[in-house]
């Protein structure tokens, strides 16, 4: 008998980026939003019902979210206890204390001993009976260097040599729980990591330093009949023998996920023979629209036709338009918020070009999010007096992210990738 698995990763519950209170509730529209898309995951794992839940981590922004926000998580969760449903709760960077060990916003699953429940905050096979049979799940969290390496180890490396010496660390702690498996029984790895072949939006600025990526041929071994990922929001099947999927996040958390379907996987696992579906959730959508006004005769009402044309119903909407100086007195702010008001949320952003269109550099526009790196690059080219001093400023620019990077893991997503457009705008 096939085990059916629901597979969900990276629910973020408590992000509140572009929310409102909804006077209702009194809560934040936006906690609401995730907690509706995590209630359609769990109504299906209950409804159908699965025979085992896997979370591949980050549960909240942080690891310490308010009890408030703990309890819309858990009031879900229980769902899954309650009917019995065996359910592992994988720990990803935003569950960990950076200076702490363990899950510090999910072990508590394990201190209640909720029944069916597993923690995954270390490296472990965990055997699991299911109403269909016994699967063996490997839970690998969400790790840093001082999670397989001593200080003592590291002294004097580069940090490229760091990650080459962990991620050897790795293959071979990863072997060791492939040997122990039972050969007869269904495999699953279920982890929550950055693989070298993603496509990744703004969770690749956390990583920013700690220069950690796992090669994809770590994953794609016999022994798994499913590779379960965790971290990178866009949902993507990063190879099929075995399937190795990043489900992605179940609901958006900034502009750089707009364009991409948000959802779980549902499986039917049996040893060597997977069925796999993608299942879509409806979530509110994001909308952003770029106009350039600036060679306009009537701005205003161009603006009008952009936003009435952009389906922002509802929506988080931002409207992004090219203006002149001179073309300022033609617009009125106002018109242009009532337009705006039957989105959820919006920013209006204009961005004015003066004649000499030198305000802003072409090639760093705030639709593409730049790593800090590229962004400064870029901006070195542009300066010519400043050539001398290039592969200093780029070392020194190189040290300063690693530095944050040994203590970003407390750094909420959103902060993360809005950091490197304030760069920008300081810049100019
Ligand atoms: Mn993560």
């Amino acid at each position: 008998m096939a085990i059916k698995v629901l597979h969900l990763s990276d629910i973020h519950l408590g992000s509140t980026t572009h929310g409102k209170v909804n006077p209702q509730t009194g809560l934040n529209t936006r906690l609401e939003d995730f907690v509706a898309a995590l209630t359609i995951c769990i109504d299906r794992a209950v409804n159908e019902p699965a025979d085992l839940v896997l979370f591949g981590g980050d549960a909240f922004p942080d690891a310490t979210p308010p009890p408030l926000v703990q309890q819309a998580f858990a009031k879900q969760f229980r769902r899954l206890a309650d009917a019995g449903i065996p359910t592992v709760l994988l720990v990803g960077n935003h569950d960990q204390h950076s200076q702490g060990v363990g899950g510090a916003s999910l072990a508590i699953y394990r201190s209640l001993a909720v029944p069916n429940f597993t923690v995954g905050d270390a490296i472990a096979t965990h055997r699991i009976s299911t109403t269909a049979g016994d699967i063996q799940i490997i839970t690998l969290p969400w790790i840093t260097r001082s999670t397989l390496l001593t200080k003592a180890e590291t002294e004097g490396f580069s940090m490229m040599e760091v990650s080459q010496f962990l991620i050897d660390r790795l293959q071979v702690v990863i072997e060791g729980e492939i040997r122990k498996l039972d050969p007869q029984l269904p495999t699953i790895l279920l982890a929550h990591v950055m693989v070298d072949t993603a496509t990744y939006g703004a969770e690749r600025f956390l990583a920013a330093g700690k220069g950690f990526t796992i090669p994809l041929s770590m994953l794609t071994r016999e022994a798994f009949d499913y590779v379960a990922l965790g971290h990178v929001h866009r949902h993507q099947i990063l190879a099929t023998q075995p399937l190795v999927v990043y489900p992605g996040s179940i609901e958006r958390v900034d502009f750089g996920e707009e364009n991409e379907a948000k959802g779980y996987c549902w499986l039917e696992v049996e040893r060597e023979n997977v069925k796999f579906e993608f299942c879509a959730i409806p979530t509110r959508a994001f909308r952003t629209i770029e106009v350039d006004v600036s060679q306009s005769e009537d701005p205003q009402g161009k603006l009008l036709k952009a936003i009435q044309k952009g389906k922002i119903e509802q929506a988080i909407a931002r409207l992004i338009y090219k203006v002149r100086s001179e073309q300022l007195a033609q617009i009125d702010d106002r018109v242009l918020h009532e337009a705006m008001a039957i989105a959820h949320n919006y920013a209006l952003i204009p961005e004015v070009v003066s004649q000499n269109q030198r305000t802003r550099l072409p090639e760093l526009s705030t639709a593409e999010a730049l790593d800090p790196l590229t962004a400064l690059k870029t901006y070195l080219s542009t300066r010519e007096d400043l050539q001398k001093l290039e592969p200093e400023m780029l070392m020194a620019a190189q040290e300063l992210l690693s530095e944050i990077g040994l203590n970003i893991d407390g750094i909420d997503m959103v902060e993360a990738s809005e950091k490197p457009s304030q760069l920008l705008i300081s810049f100019n």
